[in-house]
């Protein structure tokens, strides 16, 4: 058997903060595992060297669901983000392993390709509506079939999903939370017009999403679902914080523009009572904050029940051995819908090499075995962590929002 003989965890800041975890066997095949959490990467990697790491040596590396079962169950403490992005770290890794040991990557032993890539929606963003569509032609050019637009809101200062850079959009941006306002009343009527004006420039034959980033209360998303169904949109995201899931049936009971919720569940109970409700049509949670590609299966399986697909987060925080294994699960599942995918620096992809690849508006895993993603050593010490925050949100008058 292949036993666990070391393994540690690599911090890198290569343009952003990377945790990574890496296992290594007897057998000599070592395996990566992702455990970033955006603005809280130290608490991760604290829990992975001081409470886990110490349990995994000596243990099978075959025995993915046991291991699971160990870490989960044996913490006590049950869910919350640093414990499940640390179990999802090991998960990943496992799966890296086991593939590479298997000669396969980690789709085969997933049960194989349902299609041909994994579609995937880019980013168009600007501070005005003009900009936002120009560079959503440019994704269009370049073979996108699916892209979220986010607009300046005039008078509003740093509205979410809009930058200066206009392929990499990091949030995290400062040693201190950087302070933004928010009026949702300002913001309400600008994202019809913008869709109506993207509608007329782009056309009908593109998917075109939308995050309002948990800022509207439930009425307000529930107007605003409504305003947009002329235009079709894929999906909103996020439309209202989702601890109060019964502000979902409010929001379905006015509007048929589908909803996406969940980057920031990390665990299937989460996800239970909105999939199970039929109260949203895309789940969102990823392979790294929901305890890796173990219990992201389990919670596409439960979806599949509910004819909700998924639309696995995919921003800039998840790293590419993230993005590697959220493919090779988009790939296998009946389910799948869209796969978030902001693109990493190239200083990112140089410290990640990987075999992902995007193709005609589709990303495909790769066929290396394992997950067909690596971390440079060496390129990673290069880039020493940094100290970064999410900015927070105030409304006009210094109320505090959700950003
Ligand atoms: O760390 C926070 C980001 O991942 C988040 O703001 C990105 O909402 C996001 C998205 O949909 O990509
Ligand atoms: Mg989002």
């Amino acid at each position: 058997m292949p036993k666990i003989t070391a393994a540690k965890t690599i911090v890198t800041c290569p343009g952003r903060n990377f945790v990574t975890l890496k296992i290594e066997t007897s057998d000599g095949v070592t395996g990566v595992g992702d455990a970033t959490l955006n603005g809280r990467e130290l608490s991760v990697k604290s829990y992975l060297d001081d409470h886990v790491i110490p349990c995994l040596i000596g243990r099978d590396a075959h025995r993915i669901e046991d291991i699971w079962q160990y870490l989960y169950k044996g913490a006590y403490w049950r869910r919350g983000p640093v414990t499940m992005t640390s179990i999802a770290a090991v998960d990943m890794a496992l799966w890296d392993i086991k593939g590479k040991l298997a000669g396969l990557p980690v789709y085969q032993l997933l049960g194989g390709a349902n299609r041909s890539g994994v579609m995937v929606y880019g980013h168009a963003n600007g501070e005005t509506i003009d900009d936002t569509i120009t560079r959503a032609g440019e994704y269009l050019a370049a073979g996108y079939r699916a892209v979220r637009l986010q607009t300046g809101v005039p008078g509003m200062t740093g509205t979410y999903g809009v930058s200066k850079d206009k392929f990499f959009y990091e949030p995290a941006d400062a040693d201190l939370p950087t302070e933004t306002v928010w009026s949702s009343e300002r913001y309400l009527p600008v994202v019809p017009e913008l869709f109506a004006a993207a509608r007329e420039a782009l056309g009908w034959d593109i998917h075109l999403l939308h995050d309002v980033h948990h800022r509207l209360k439930p009425i307000e998303a529930a107007r605003l679902g409504k305003d947009l169904e002329p235009y079709r949109p894929f999906w909103i995201e996020d439309p209202t914080p989702a601890e109060n899931q019964d502000a979902f049936r409010l929001i379905r009971q006015h509007t048929t523009t589908p909803l996406a919720v969940g980057e920031i569940f990390n665990s299937i109970w989460d996800c239970k009572a909105l999939i199970e409700n039929q109260l949203i049509d895309y789940i969102r949670a990823t392979v790294t904050h929901a305890g890796g590609i173990t219990h992201l299966r389990r919670i596409a399986a439960l979806a599949d029940l509910y004819g909700v697909r998924t639309g696995c987060h995919g921003a800039t925080d998840l790293s590419p051995v993230s993005m590697a294994a959220a493919l090779h699960v988009d790939l296998s599942i009946p389910n799948f819908g869209v796969q978030e995918y902001m693109r990493h620096t190239a200083e990112t992809d140089a410290v990640f090499p990987h075999a992902y690849a995007f193709a005609d508006g589709q990303l495909h895993p790769g066929d290396a075995p394992g997950l067909g993603v690596d971390i440079d050593e060496a390129a990673a010490a290069k880039f020493p962590y940094r100290r970064a925050f999410l900015p927070v949100a105030r409304l006009q008058d210094g109320t505090m929002h959700d950003w």
